[in-house]
């Protein structure tokens, strides 16, 4: 390509999606776009089409956030793998990414990553419902149960070292030292409160390291908004948000799910008094993930399923403060003590966690036998 055909800088959103689209093999007519603005990550935007037969169709365009994500093809590279994978099983739960002109997945575009799919026609996991948390359990375990004779080893790590607990808390001990915008001395507290859980979050982490647990396929941002249901019926058709699918460990899965959907309050609440476990959006979880996965856990995952919430709620809160030392660099932020209010938020829940672990430990117990006695 000469340098005068490269695209001239588009002026506004809606001009850049517009061309972006027209990138990919999509017919129809645009009709109009909508900024979604959930995730702390990417851009995300919905944009609408009248296809030539009089249908509406909506597709997802999103632009990867390349300072997480340094190897996006990386990504685009292990959805495909395992989208082809799941559809194959079956094809409504796997996501239609679509291809450019030019045969990929992704068009890159003024130093700009973006991928498109077909919108999935439902809602949102409903907040503090455990019908809801139910059926989000099942879809991600339903998931890995799709994934289960999937070899994890040909899927490449999108953000190395990800869920390393251990090397998050390192990291944010040298944050702390390097303190490189001078808030280290405002978050004493915070960074006391870190420690204090770092002994039950790092196990799972040092568990590892001796080899004991197996390596699969996992989606490592099982937040449940990150799953699609049905409308109608409240059932789970798909989940979404891939980019972090790669070799992992079920109780990450099961946990990440738990610190997002069984707080008892939203992940950046600041009233401190609202944030703790809920029991009940525990156990719903619980029904709906290890029903489906029962058959396939080992003894060591199951032991470790309850300790893998308190792992990713206490990571994701020394991830939130690492990024306030860091001058925010990682997360998007609304106003700027965004991220210290996220992770006293998570460090408070973490430590509930802690208070709760035997009571977690029975209730994964007793939906595990209680499932495999409904297979028998
Ligand atoms: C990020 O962007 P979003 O909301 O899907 C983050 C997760 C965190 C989560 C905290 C790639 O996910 O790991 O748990 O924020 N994703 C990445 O809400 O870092
Ligand atoms: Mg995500």
């Amino acid at each position: 390509m000469s340098v005068s055909a490269v695209p001239e800088a588009p002026t506004n959103i809606e001009e850049e999606l517009l061309d972006v689209c027209d990138r990919f093999k999509i017919d129809g007519q645009y009709l109009g776009y909508e900024e979604v603005k959930l995730g702390h990550i990417n851009s995300t935007y919905y944009v609408h089409y009248i296809r030539p037969n009089g249908d509406d169709r909506r597709y997802v365009i999103q632009r990867i956030n390349m300072y997480v994500f340094k190897n996006p093809r990386v990504i685009m590279d292990n959805i495909d793998k395992i989208c082809t994978h799941i559809r194959e099983k079956d094809p409504s739960a796997a996501l239609h990414f679509h291809h450019t002109r030019n045969g990929k997945n992704y068009y890159i575009q003024n130093g700009a990553f973006w991928r498109m799919y077909t919108y999935v026609d439902g809602g949102m996991v409903p907040t503090g419902s455990a019908e809801g948390m139910r059926a989000a359990g099942k879809a991600f375990g339903q998931f890995q149960i799709e994934l289960a004779d999937f070899d994890a080893s040909v899927l490449k790590e999108t953000i190395p070292e990800f869920h390393n607990t251990r090397k998050r808390f390192e990291h944010l001990f040298s944050t702390t030292l390097e303190d490189p915008c001078e808030r280290a001395a405002d978050v004493r507290d915070e960074l006391m409160m870190s420690h204090e859980v770092s002994a039950y979050a790092c196990k799972i982490a040092f568990d590892n390291e001796k080899g004991l647990f197996p390596l699969r396929p996992t989606h490592n941002d099982t937040k449940t908004n990150n799953v699609v249901v049905d409308l109608k019926t409240g059932e789970p058709i798909c989940v979404i948000d891939l980019d972090t699918v790669m070799p992992g460990l079920i109780m990450h899965d099961f946990g990440d799910a738990i610190r997002y959907g069984a707080n008892a309050a939203a992940e950046d609440e600041a009233d401190l008094s609202l944030v703790h476990l809920d029991l009940d959006m525990f156990r719903a979880f619980s029904e709906g993930f290890i029903g489906e996965t029962a058959p396939i856990l080992t003894r060591e995952e199951l032991d470790a399923m309850a300790l893998g919430a308190i792992a990713m709620t206490a990571e994701c809160g020394v991830r939130f403060l690492d990024d306030y030392l860091s001058g925010d660099q990682y997360f998007r932020i609304a106003y700027p003590e965004h991220n210290l209010i996220r992770a006293r938020n998570q460090l408070t829940l973490a430590n509930d966690m802690i208070a709760h672990l035997d009571e977690m430990n029975q209730i994964v117990e007793e939906i595990y036998h209680n499932s495999l006695a409904g297979k028998k």
